[in-house]
């Protein structure tokens, strides 16, 4: 039987799959990607104040996948912790990556100190939402200082609990930007967000689909993106990769496991396979593992780069 548990810096993942941020924001929801085989889930990230989000429709399904503009809609971090909390007592044995928002190092700082009260199992610094340009900017994490400043900040308060970088894949050398936070204290790093901005137009409306008209770009017409990115990061850096972006088969997932993947994250896919889709990318995984006699998982991870 192969073995698909994997240890991602020090914390123990029962397989390879893992839900990424921003795919749900209900407490039911949590629960039923663990339910339906998924090894953890990442809470949506967590900003320093509530925000609404953005206009509606918000996420429109497309034939290659999904684009979205949420717009970070979260309860802010006080009220954000607390329900992790609360969700985390209840159900002791679920693993969950607490994900985090910010657009000035020292708020990043602040989440980071308020989501240590809560003695999170891993840390994720979200360097990379696509939506929020209007209101802030191009994100932090687009340039390779502004990144490493965060993490080496942030570094400073998380102790003994890993911090992870999500990347933009929206970036000229994402290799690098990867680098640059592994020099600064980085344990992980997790690729990719969303690509574009893109735009849908509906033709008999005459105007864009989402109601802040632009969107990051998911499902899988993104897969070669997120290959080519995670293939990038594992030629930069020794520190492990969670691979996400347009994964919906078993092939895909041995193909970014290759690239140099440690977990990969199932998202857009649970919104056209429902969250069966875990379950059956086990048992597809599992069954290829063992007619290619690979014992365990880790035997794949990066042996695309013949280094
Ligand atoms: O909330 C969003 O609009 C969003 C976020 Br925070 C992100 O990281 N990536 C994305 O595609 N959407």
């Amino acid at each position: 039987m192969a073995k698909l548990n994997v240890n991602y810096c020090g914390v123990d993942f029962s397989n390879p799959f893992i839900l990424p941020s921003g795919i749900f924001s209900e407490k039911v929801q949590y629960s039923q990607a663990i339910k339906s085989g998924a090894a953890a889930i990442t809470w949506k990230s967590l900003t320093c104040l509530l925000r609404d989000g953005n206009p509606l429709p918000r996420v429109w399904k497309y034939d290659c996948g999904v684009i979205n503009s949420v717009g970070l809609r979260n309860p802010g971090i006080d009220a954000g912790i607390s329900e992790i909390a609360k969700y985390q007592k209840d159900n002791p044995t679920y693993l969950i990556i607490v994900s985090l928002f910010a657009t000035k190092v020292k708020e990043f700082v602040t989440l980071v100190e308020k989501a240590m009260t809560i003695n999170p199992k891993l840390i994720e610094l979200n360097l990379s939402c696509p939506n929020v340009d209007d209101e802030f900017g191009k994100p932090l994490g687009m340039e390779k200082g502004a990144a490493g400043e965060i993490v080496k900040a942030v570094k400073k308060v998380s102790g003994k609990i890993p911090v992870l970088a999500k990347l933009s894949p929206n970036v000229t050398n994402i290799g690098e930007i990867a680098k640059v936070c592994e020099e600064n204290g980085a344990d992980g790093i997790v690729a990719i967000n969303t690509v574009g901005p893109g735009m849908i137009i509906d033709i008999n409306k005459r105007k864009p689909v989402l109601g802040a008209l632009r969107g990051g770009v998911s499902g899988p017409g993104i897969l070669p993106v997120t290959v080519r990115c995670v293939y990038d990061i594992y030629e930069a850096v020794k520190i492990p990769i969670i691979g996400m972006g347009g994964i919906s088969k078993w092939q895909d997932t041995v193909e970014i496991v290759m690239a140099g993947a440690t977990l990969v994250g199932i998202g857009s896919a649970t919104y056209t396979k429902g969250l069966k889709v875990y379950d059956q990318l086990k048992k597809e995984l599992s069954d290829y593992m063992d007619k290619n006699n690979i014992k365990d998982i880790k035997e794949l991870v990066g042996v695309a780069h013949h280094k």
